[in-house]
């Protein structure tokens, strides 16, 4: 009998107690056992042989997964090139992103850029100006990091009302990779940076150039100058050969592509730090510079894309949490829209500013659930409410959308996205 037997019935128990029992599941259980063709046949993959080692120099999914893809909303934005698509988060287990399918956002195309071609500039407030290549950064002492990035307008069309049906569309902007580079600080030190320099800006080689200003303060503490994610090379779409990661700050300053970065003495006010990327208030005055991305959290699965398949018994509720202020440490779920709580169980401990897994093992009665989860992070912030979240922001906003999420899971086991705020 497993350790969970003294809090709830053990899997096991349930299972053979049903089976006894001739419920639902023992009968399914029953004729597999006594005349399952797949068990009692000699299967074609069984007769033959399957593929030499070269069949796939580089791997992709079995044909089966064939769904666990990207996916765009094509009537958020007017073309494909200065867009969004979304992580497959329903589909995925565990925290790490694969990186061919990890949200893709640009707001000039994904560019191709050679290692042999790249070069990245630092400038401005700085004893020598330097142009490193790409072999000259790989000379530096390198980290490796796992950070989540979430890009501000993740879950912004939920603002005035449940809109996209599924967990991918809702919070799928969000990827969460193993980072290899070197920490912004030791190039900045190797230009001598003016001690008094407040602020540096960072630009893309893109078309786009995706300009942002980031305090000095955050650029001397984590920031990466990375150029391999989850132990290979960057995708193209992810900035190959080099972007910068901030960690915990929201997916828009950490530019792809880099290709400069100026110590300057004040922000520069570029576009994406005013027109874009801040926040609309009710009275009609805008926040900016809120770069962090404070705690949140998505049941994964049951969701409208995955929905519950088995009938009444034991089941998996699970989902992801993070925040930007660091780790996470404690995830809560109800099943009753917000009125009851049951603590979550964290596949390991929360880590900083990356994705947390977390598992709720029930028993599912069969009967209608409206499931919520809620993050707490170490600053002691718990995830807002809908309602919450309006009273401080009003409705103008895109960016910045944290609140608690609702699936509303019917008899059938169909989940919709559904408001309770
Ligand atoms: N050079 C450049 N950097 C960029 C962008 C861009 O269009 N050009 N998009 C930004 C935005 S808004 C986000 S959310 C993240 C997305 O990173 P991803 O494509 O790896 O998911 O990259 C940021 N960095
Ligand atoms: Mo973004």
């Amino acid at each position: 009998m497993s350790k969970g037997s003294k809090t709830t019935p053990s899997r096991r128990q349930f299972l053979s107690g049903a089976a006894v029992a001739g419920a639902g599941l023992a009968v399914a259980g029953t004729a597999r056992a006594a005349g399952d063709p797949l068990i009692t046949e000699v299967q074609s993959w069984a007769r033959g042989l399957g593929d030499g080692v070269d069949a796939t120099p580089y791997g992709l999914p079995i044909k089966y997964e064939t769904d666990v893809i990207r996916r765009n909303v094509p009537w958020l934005t007017a073309d494909s090139i200065s867009s969004v698509n979304f992580t497959p988060i329903h589909a995925l287990d565990g925290t790490i992103t694969p990186q061919g399918c990890a949200f893709e956002r640009h707001h000039s195309g994904a560019i191709e850029l050679a290692k042999d071609d790249y070069r990245l500039m630092i400038n401005g407030l700085v004893e020598t100006p330097l142009v490193f290549t790409y072999a000259d950064l790989e000379r530096f002492p390198r980290v490796n990091h796992v950070y989540f990035l979430e890009c501000a307008a993740n879950t912004g069309m939920e603002w005035a009302g449940a809109q996209l049906n599924g967990a991918q569309f809702t919070h799928g902007m969000i990827h969460n990779m193993e980072y290899s580079g070197v920490p912004l600080k030791t190039l900045l030190e190797e230009a001598g940076y003016d001690t008094a320099a407040k602020w540096i800006y960072v630009e893309g080689a893109d078309a786009s150039s995706n300009g942002r200003s980031i305090p000095m303060d955050k650029a001397l503490d984590d920031v990466l100058v990375a150029f391999k994610a989850n132990g290979e090379a960057l995708r193209k779409e992810h900035g190959y050969p080099v972007r910068l990661v901030v960690p915990g700050w929201e997916g828009n300053l950490w530019v792809k592509w880099l290709r400069r970065i100026e110590v300057t003495d004040a922000p520069v006010e570029s576009r994406e730090e005013t027109s874009k990327y801040t926040d609309t208030l009710d009275d009609g005055t805008s926040r900016k510079w809120t770069w962090v991305m404070d705690a949140k959290s998505i049941i994964t699965s049951p969701s409208p894309q995955a929905p519950i398949q088995h009938g009444p018994g034991p089941m998996v509720i699970t989902g992801l949490a993070w925040s930007g202020r660091g780790a996470i440490t404690r995830v809560d779920v109800s099943k009753d829209g917000g009125k009851n709580w049951e603590p979550a169980r964290l596949a390991k401990p929360g880590e900083r500013m990356a994705l947390t897994r977390f598992y709720l093992d029930t028993i599912w009665d069969g009967q209608e659930m409206l499931l919520q989860a809620r993050a707490m992070d170490e600053t002691g912030y718990v995830q807002p409410t809908k309602a919450q979240l309006r009273e401080v922001r009003g409705e103008n906003s895109i960016y910045h959308n944290n609140c608690i999420q609702t699936w509303w899971v019917q008899e059938q086991g169909q989940v919709e996205n559904v408001e309770v705020s």
